[in-house]
């Protein structure tokens, strides 16, 4: 049998990199295509053993030209657009780069798509941050959006063009509305990352102290791993649709740090609160944790928990990595490479 020929935008990413290993699992001809900056690390593709099996591409959201060139040189059976500026506080520092990359990147694909008559399945990796300030205690995929950062406005930008494509010009797009999801892989510029790559050097003697923004700060965690099958079903189903993905709980900011310290048999008592908060280790009395006001944004998004029924009806998928798992995968990670 032909195999299917897929194209991963932003494959050098955390997403990016699950994603390819999961379709080279599943016998497609993979094309990972990346800025050429980012180009210079494929750490993660190394990481989980398909370096060797994908081919490479440059490529960027910004340039018409590339988008063009690339997406008429194969005959591609799936996109899976996961390219971008993804941490939400640069986007306050750089709202039009977000928005050039985030929002206008998407209409790049979806017009040459369109332009060319393409007869490819499209995925749009749409956001959470998308809801904002949120007024329900879960969110799904008929709740009202209400960005908050320069990012969620042009991913809701990007979400609806890709909607407004597949309704007008009848493209097989999909949009996946992600929660947060992580993995040993995430950058460390997220929170997760970085409390766990932090947390284990202090254990290891090699930090003082993590220092935080937001501790209060609640979401809906998962593991990026189980995330990219939902991508993959997504394009799998008879009609293109939106769906919420999702683990329907939540934990705070210091919940997760809470339980790393767990993990490590450390026992921290909080004192404070808002940017005077500090932990300190009960036996040695050492700070171990201090809130820093470097670390806030302009504006926040408070509280995020998904309800991911439609995608456990239609794609029959649910998360298979619960909160505690996730953080003793990514804690354990840490704890090995900040060994030595
Ligand atoms: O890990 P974060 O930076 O993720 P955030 O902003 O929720 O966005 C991530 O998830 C979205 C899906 O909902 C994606 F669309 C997006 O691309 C990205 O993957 O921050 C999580 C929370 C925030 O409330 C933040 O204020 O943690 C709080 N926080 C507290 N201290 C911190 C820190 N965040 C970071 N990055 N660094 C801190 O020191």
């Amino acid at each position: 049998m032909k195999k299917k020929i897929a194209l991963v935008t932003g494959s050098a990413g955390q997403d990016g990199s699950y994603l390819c290993k999961l379709l080279i699992d599943k016998k497609y001809k993979v094309i990972a295509a990346d800025r050429r900056s980012s180009r210079n690390s494929f750490e993660r593709h190394k990481e989980l053993g398909i370096y060797d099996y994908l081919i490479y591409e440059d490529f960027d959201l910004t340039d018409l030209g590339s988008i063009v060139k690339l997406l008429t040189k194969y005959k591609f059976d799936e996109i899976y657009n996961l390219a971008g500026q993804s941490f939400v506080q640069t986007s306050f520092f750089a709202p039009f780069t977000t928005s050039e990359i985030v929002a206008h990147g998407v209409l790049r694909i979806l017009e040459t798509i369109r332009m060319f008559n393409l007869k490819t399945k499209f995925y749009q990796a749409s956001s959470s941050e998308m809801f904002g300030k949120t007024f329900s205690s879960t969110q799904n995929e008929k709740t009202m959006f209400y960005p908050r950062s320069p990012y969620g406005v042009a991913k809701l930008y990007a979400h609806h063009i890709t909607k407004n494509y597949r309704e007008s010009f009848n493209i097989f797009a999909c949009s996946g509305i992600l929660f947060n999801h992580e993995s040993p892989l995430r950058g460390e510029e997220f929170v997760t990352k970085k409390i766990t790559k932090h947390l284990a050097q202090v254990f290891h003697g090699k930090r003082k102290y993590l220092e935080l923004g937001n501790i209060e700060s609640k979401r809906d965690w998962g593991f990026a791993g189980d995330y990219v099958e939902a991508m993959w079903k997504m394009l799998q189903q008879k009609n293109p649709d939106d769906y919420v993905i999702a683990t329907n709980k939540i934990f705070s900011v210091k919940d997760f740090v809470n339980e790393c310290f767990k993990i490590l048999k450390i026992k921290v008592k909080w004192y404070g609160s808002g940017i005077k908060t500090i932990a300190k280790d009960v036996k040695t009395k050492k700070i171990l944790v201090k809130v820093n006001p470097k670390f806030f944004r302009a504006s926040e998004v408070d509280y995020l928990k998904g309800d991911y029924s439609k995608a456990k009806k239609k794609l029959k998928w649910i998360p298979k990595t619960d909160f505690k798992k996730l953080v003793k995968i990514m804690l354990d990670y840490d704890l090995s490479k900040e060994e030595f």
